[in-house]
């Protein structure tokens, strides 16, 4: 086996995972991976972005997965490189997005032996991957050439196919790593740039006329939806049958004449929960993050029927009665559990109430710059072609909290398969490079120092990305809970201040920073910087004591505001 014979499988590999579909790929720098890097970058269809740092790279692919739904692939060297995927992988796997992860490895000769940069990379992913496979040292002979077609193939349809995840293949190489002489022609691949294995997966038929058929006092409960234009079709079916929706920004969903946005807060008054139980709870997607919506759904004496594209098991409580494996606001589903036109008054409750939520927000806020006023704000400015990547923590919930209602508002993404703040900036710079229009990041100042390296991206790889920053100096999500009051290790262990700078951070990544001191000049910044082609660190200061008693006057006055509307 030669490099040569390396090389050509490789080609083939990486021009079948092109003829699939594949648009992006992540590099990592080593010497063992030197054979793939190459072929991914000669291969003129996949854009190949290059990373220093593995965990950012895993991330980075992550998002552009994520925006772009389809398969991205990530390489890297062998040895600790390979470990560095692997929360990227697990929030893959979790969320189902689709990444091709291609380590390379030493041949098994030099395996346990002792030399350098070799770990046993062998299923190193666990079950958070969908497909393991350790790839072979080989001849290119006809036959491996069409194997290695099929290989890619697998592995892209794999990764793509319902629900989607991660596959890991391990390919070892053996000395010499480059060329010593052109590559010869490869005629394996099918004609007309078909891929060597086309792949057909119809929609599973829905059960038609089995299990409850809602009627009454319904609601639609939507979480987080992979596909760009379900959350669209959720609230054309929901405003035509008049069922509130109950929408976690996230589904896209929260939009049209039935949403509730404010489902958080109103569920908090225990009398209002109690007065609005309904017969029959449509769940569409994810669980929304809201703990007292998933408290009260709960405690439902309702029947609960799920719809999922992937027929997920969502349900921690174990209330679900039904599920059914499809996208709720496809035709198909409809017809198996067509929902009556609710009693008016149902949803006029509901929305009156969504109405005095609002008016209490908004009075309780201000507009002094605020995390939650900030996170509303965002809801109401940006334009209908740009993405908010949020980050996990208070910015997700601040979201779901405050975000309005609104037809044409952002396309909303976070990492919440697993829930980590790590990896959040190269994510947002994962949109970036694989999205279509701009991307603003909201993210604290935690999760921004955890992955301050993903900052690299605007000057390596020339990617725009607004930055709102949200600096409360430590993790201004734990002073709301009990943890808060352990006060003896509470600050240095918990909430972590750090004190940074984030100015300098700017300057260090060659990214633009300005620390607007009001909302206008807030709306000015972000717009500016949308229109621009620099990334920019937009930091809002903000105090998290502060924080804890605004959230909890708004709640007061929300509250107040429920009660006050008979
Ligand atoms: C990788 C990872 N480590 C730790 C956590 C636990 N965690 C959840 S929120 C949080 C603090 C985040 O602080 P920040 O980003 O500043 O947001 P804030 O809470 O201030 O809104 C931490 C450490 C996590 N979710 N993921
Ligand atoms: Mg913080």
């Amino acid at each position: 086996m030669t490099a040569t014979d390396t090389y050509l499988l490789l080609r083939a590999f990486c021009d079948e995972l092109a003829r699939c579909g594949m648009k992006h790929a992540c590099t990592a720098p080593g010497s063992r991976s030197t054979p793939i890097v190459l072929s991914l970058v000669r291969e003129e269809r996949i854009r190949c972005w290059s990373h220093i740092d593995e965990r950012s790279a895993g991330f980075f692919a992550l998002g552009a997965a994520k925006v772009s739904s389809l398969p991205v692939a990530i390489t890297c060297t062998s040895g600790t490189a390979t470990a560095n995927l692997a929360p990227a992988v697990i929030e893959a796997r979790h969320a189902r997005v689709p990444l091709i992860v291609l380590t390379s490895d030493r041949p098994p000769e030099l395996r346990d032996v002792g030399a350098g940069q070799t770990i046993d990379q062998l299923k190193l992913y666990g079950d958070a991957v969908k497909w393991f496979f350790e790839v072979g040292v080989d001849r290119a002979t006809a036959e491996s050439l069409r194997w290695s077609r099929t290989l890619a193939c697998r592995a892209y349809w794999t990764a793509a196919d319902g629900p989607p995840g991660p596959v890991h293949l391990n390919f070892p190489f053996r000395e010499p790593l480059v060329l010593s002489e052109p590559l010869p022609e490869d005629r394996s691949g099918r004609a007309r740039g078909r891929s060597y294995v086309m792949f057909d997966a119809p929609a599973p038929a829905v059960p038609a006329g089995h299990g409850p058929h809602p009627v009454g006092r319904i609601v639609i409960v939507a979480g987080q939806d992979r596909r760009p234009d379900g959350g669209r079709q959720i609230a054309r079916l929901a405003a035509e049958r008049d069922i509130p929706l109950l929408a976690d920004p996230l589904s896209g969903a929260r939009r049209g004449p039935t949403a509730i946005p404010h489902y958080d807060l109103l569920l908090r008054d225990p009398e209002f929960a109690a007065g609005h139980r309904p017969e029959f709870v449509i769940r569409a997607g994810d669980l929304p993050t809201s703990k007292p919506l998933r408290a009260w759904l709960a405690g439902l004496d309702a029947a609960q029927i799920a719809f999922d594209p992937d027929g997920v098991w969502h349900d921690p409580d174990a209330v679900v009665g039904l599920r059914i494996r499809a996208p709720l606001g496809a035709a198909a589903p409809l017809a198996a559990g067509a929902p009556t036109p609710a009693d008016r008054d149902w949803l006029q409750s509901w929305r009156e109430a969504d109405r005095a939520v609002a008016g209490a927000i908004d009075r309780t806020l201000g507009d002094e710059l605020s995390e939650p006023r900030v996170a509303r704000a965002l809801g109401g400015w940006l334009p209908p072609e740009s993405t908010l990547f949020v980050a996990s923590s208070m910015p997700i919930r601040d979201v779901e909290e405050f975000f309005p209602a609104r037809d044409g508002g952002p396309r909303v993404l976070s990492n919440r398969g697993a829930n980590g703040i790590d990896g959040t900036v190269s994510s947002a710079f994962g949109a970036a490079a694989a999205g279509d229009g701009p991307v603003v990041l909201l993210i604290g100042d935690v999760a921004l120092a955890h992955d301050i390296g993903g900052l690299l991206a605007a000057s390596r790889l020339g990617l725009p990305l607004t930055i709102v920053l949200l600096n409360n100096n430590g993790g201004g999500i734990f002073h709301f809970l009990p943890v808060a009051g352990e006060t003896d290790a509470f600050e240095e262990h918990v909430a972590t201040p750090h004190g940074l700078d984030f100015a300098r951070a700017a300057a260090l990544y060659g990214c633009d920073y300005s620390r607007p001191a009001t909302l206008a000049v807030l709306r000015d910044a972000i717009e500016s910087s949308m229109s621009g082609d620099a990334t920019t660190i937009i930091e809002v200061r903000t105090d998290r004591a502060e924080n804890l008693a605004l959230h909890r006057r708004v709640a007061e006055a929300a509250l107040a505001a429920v009660h006050d509307r008979t």
